[in-house]
């Protein structure tokens, strides 16, 4: 291990900067090698103090300082930062600030870097200050005005935030252009974009009467893959301004698409960055799913125009104030899209297959953390994903109107400030009277709650009482734990799958605020024990345990009048028989299996049943999922458990999958809610179907795969072909490649389909897949398809027990350090999830964790994450 320690950063430090900058001029002279930046801002001092005015800067090379007009050669530079005295009583000055930075050379794809040609930038959570010398943090609010000069051949289009507000041509081919955001903004807001792109315009015009013009700029030749994410952009903004009465306020919103980008998304103002993969689609080159993805980061980073950009983060300590609040908003806008339910269901996987286990993990932290390492390190699912959830206990507490009655007085309150998560508690309470005390500890307590619930029925009195209690267990970063506000939504079924009613209002469905250890509600005039049918919507972030019969849970799946509740007790169906399998005897294994697929027979014939919501009820839970639900895992008997399982499910039902297959009538392709699901569920019964081994599959996959007009069902047959016979699905996946292979946002597909196959020599696959001409380190969706997919999903080919998988990840990791970091650090994830895994697989993970930990020159990202872990 390194022996300079990165410093750790404590939310309980915070103080208000000693200046703020209110105005910058930046100018850019874009050269690949050798970028000119001048900086000038407009600086206060904030109150009275002698403290010297000391910026962040690294990467970058200082050329001069000049403060009023005066050169200044005093000054003290380190890597990380630059100090400049001020003298007494220089109470606003202008800071002129001129530097140079190498584009060309930054792979971390973080400050000023290029993608395919194209510069671009991104700045949070601290990117800004590998650009220039700055007070880069977000409680800075500054207007700019951003010139910028290069060649005008290769970069016709030079952007920034706000409105391009004049421009010219320069000797030697060159041109500029300047941009002025009317807008205070913190500078990990900033954009800047140079390059040649096919450009895709639109209007909107608000709810107001203004039109803003819309710009969306993609690679050359792909302007044909563009419209559904500015369908998307439109869709938002209508919905922003019904939902929450919020509308635009630029005149003008630009997007980019580039190729290489770490994450989604970013919501600069007025001119997001976007990964391409999350803007692209045709039928053609997009699945269903990426449609779905395209529509909500495109919302998700619209919204965040009010939520982060109109009001902003104090510190990055708050990140959940902007993404959870967001996350939340795009869930709410995906749902009203889409079908609601399987929205809510993904939704759910997402907080148990992952918010769960990095709660279990070293890694564990609340939704606004206390300390910090590397920021980029907390971009996590429990800070937006969590957040999100506990966004929606508001909204359940509240109820709809409270809840935008606080979201209203929050923007009176706080529009162009940068503030923190209390705040915005603080405008809820207010605005509904509510004492919020108690509830504010999702904020600062991590871990998953768990609830226990238990029942009684008195016949003599006809009374039933339904006790919750709450626990809550020591996570790796806090020993404390106190008692939470939980809402659990809940019905009660009578034995002909009724729903009671549970009031005088006649309502068969209650919430309950859990906030004591333990509560209880009794329930007068039952003529029967009820069946409890519990946690509705998934009304809470929490595990609920509830000890169900098989035949309970089956009444629950059937007759619930939540089809969340439905879901989820299928699931437990699966669960249940998947976990109880590995210690029966061979004969109770299958009277066991038997008996949960039987279970199931209804469900193919019920009618209150959507077809959508039908196809996640037969979808078995994710390795993941079932990962997560105990606290010590045998990786190989709940794989080949779950195997089996899926198994039974495709012979026994042969038949009607079969059925199911042939159920529709195929259109021409059409991204719309009865296609999708008509699509997932055909491709879900051709993948039972292959697993069954039913001797027409080969002519099904074979037809499905020539005849198919998109990529949903072209890919439907690929992962079904992977379950079966491999030889097939190596010569369908050769000719996928032979179509594909000048197209990298579709193989990135193939690259993924090869990287989580079940097959002894994944990893000879991989490192040939690696030599590809298509694969490179360098781009992160790359990497993330082929090495990502391999650790967070072959759960074979990563744990396998002679530790294979995990130094090959671990190989990579040490390479990948040196060239994007941040990059790195999320596909460290896996690994330093060890926790629940037999003795033998932790020593040689923590093995694995060591000798990345020894690299030279290890980056604080996995720094962080590797001595958090470490035992
Ligand atoms: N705010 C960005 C994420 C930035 C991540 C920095 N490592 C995208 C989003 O959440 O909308
Ligand atoms: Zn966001």
């Amino acid at each position: 291990m390194s022996t300079i320690l990165p410093a750790v950063k404590k939310r309980a430090d915070y103080q208000q900067p000693d200046f703020s900058i209110n105005h910058v001029d930046l100018e850019f002279t874009l050269l690949e090698t050798n970028t000119k930046v001048v900086c000038v801002s407009q600086v206060t001092r904030n109150g009275q103090h002698n403290n010297a005015l000391v910026l962040d800067g690294e990467g970058i090379s200082l050329n001069s300082i000049q403060i009023d007009g005066v050169a200044i050669s005093s000054y003290q530079l380190t890597e990380t930062t630059l100090t400049i005295d001020i003298d007494n009583g220089c109470n606003e000055f202008e800071l002129r600030i001129e530097n140079t930075l190498n584009p060309k050379e930054n792979s971390s794809l973080e400050g000023l870097y290029l993608s395919a040609g194209a510069y671009c930038t991104q700045c949070e959570a601290e990117g800004f200050r590998k650009i220039t010398y700055f007070l880069d943090r977000p409680d800075v609010l500054a207007k700019y005005d951003v010139t910028i000069i290069a060649d005008k051949e290769a970069f016709p289009y030079l952007l920034s935030n706000g409105n391009k507000i004049d421009y010219g041509d320069l000797p030697g081919g060159k041109h500029w252009v300047k941009w002025s955001d009317p807008f205070y903004k913190p500078c990990y807001l900033f954009a800047l974009v140079a390059g040649d792109f096919d450009l895709l315009k639109d209007t909107f015009v608000t709810q107001s009467g203004r039109t803003i013009a819309l710009e969306l700029f993609v690679d050359k030749g792909m302007i044909g893959r563009g419209q559904h994410a500015l369908d998307s952009l439109k869709n938002a903004m209508r919905w922003d301004e019904t939902e929450f009465a919020l509308e635009y306020d630029l005149d003008i919103y630009m997007i980019v698409a580039v190729d290489f980008f770490n994450m989604g998304a970013m919501e600069n103002k007025g001119l997001n960055v976007f990964n391409s993969k999350f803007v692209l689609a045709d039928a053609e080159t997009a699945t269903d799913e990426d449609y779905f993805n395209i529509e909500a980061v495109i919302g998700h980073e619209y919204f965040h125009n009010w939520t982060g950009n109109r009001v902003t983060c104090r510190d990055w300590f708050q990140l959940s104030l902007k993404e959870g609040l967001t996350v939340f908003r795009d869930q709410q806008f995906s749902a009203d899209m889409s079908s609601s339910i399987v929205n809510r269901i993904q939704n759910v996987r997402i907080i148990r297959e992952r918010q769960f286990a990095e709660d279990a993990s070293a890694m564990s932290h609340p939704i606004r953390p206390d300390e910090v390492i590397e920021m980029n390190n907390f971009y996590t699912v429990t800070v937006y994903d969590k957040g999100s959830e506990v966004i929606r206990m508001l909204f359940t507490l509240l109820g709809k109107s409270g809840f935008l009655a606080g979201i209203k007085l929050y923007f009176e309150r706080f529009d162009g400030q940068a503030v923190t998560c209390d705040d915005f508690v603080q405008a809820m309470q207010d605005a509904n009277n509510k004492d919020l005390s108690q509830f504010r500890r999702w904020y600062g307590q991590s871990g998953t709650p768990q609830v226990v619930v238990k029942d009684a029925y008195d016949p003599n009195t006809k009374t039933y009482r339904i006790d919750f209690e709450q626990s809550h267990s020591a996570t790796f970063d806090q020993k404390e734990k106190q008692n939470l506000v939980i809402p659990i939504q809940f019905s009660l079924l009578n034995d002909k799958r009724e729903a009671l009613k549970l009031n005088n209002a006649n309502d068969v469905q209650t919430t309950i605020e859990l906030k004591d250890t333990t509560q209880s509600l009794e329930f007068k005039d039952v003529n029967s024990k009820p069946i409890p049918s519990l946690l509705h919507g998934f009304t809470a972030p929490v595990r609920l345990n509830y000890e169900y019969s098989q035949q309970q849970l089956e009444n629950v799946m059937l007759g619930s009048p939540d089809e969340f509740a439905r879901w989820d007790a299928a699931q437990m169906l699966f669960s249940d028989c998947i976990h109880n399998l590995g210690a029966k005897t061979a004969q109770q294994q299958e009277a066991s299996i038997k008996e949960t697929v039987a279970m199931f027979e209804p469900v193919f014939q019920a009618t209150d049943i959507t077809l959508a919501l039908k196809a996640e009820m037969l979808t078995l839970p994710s390795f993941e999922t079932l990962f997560q639900q105990k606290n010590r895992v045998d990786i190989d008997v709940l794989n080949q458990s779950r195997k089996r399982l899926f198994a039974a499910l495709a012979q026994t039902f042969q038949k009607d999958w079969l059925a199911l297959y042939s159920a529709f009538e195929m259109k021409a392709y059409a991204y719309e809610p009865i296609q999708v699901e008509q699509r997932k569920m055909r491709n879900l019964a051709l993948k039972y179907l292959t697993l069954s081994g039913h001797s027409d599959t080969k002519t099904l996959l074979n037809e499905q795969f020539s005849k198919a007009d998109n990529m949903t069902d072209t890919l439907g047959v690929l992962n079904a072909a992977q379950l079966g016979d491999l030889s097939l699905f190596e010569k369908l996946m050769l000719e996928f490649e032979q179509k594909w292979q000048a197209d990298p946002l579709v193989l990135d597909k193939w690259f993924a389909l090869h990287a989580n196959t079940d097959r002894t020599d994944i990893l000879s696959r991989i490192t040939m897949l690696m030599g590809h001409s298509q694969f490179t380190i360098s781009n992160p969706n790359r990497v993330r398809a082929l090495i990502g997919t391999f650790s967070f999903f072959n759960v074979a080919g990563f744990h396998n027990i002679d530790g294979s998988g995990y130094k090959f990840v671990a190989d990579y990791l040490i390479k990948l350090n040196e060239v994007n970091p941040q990059v790195a650090a999320r596909i460290i994830t896996p690994l330093i999830q060890w926790q629940k895994v037999d003795e033998t697989r932790q020593q040689l993970m923590q093995h694995q964790l060591m000798r990345i930990g020894d690299t030279q020159g290890l980056s604080k990202d996995l720094f962080e994450k590797i001595t958090k872990s470490l035992p």
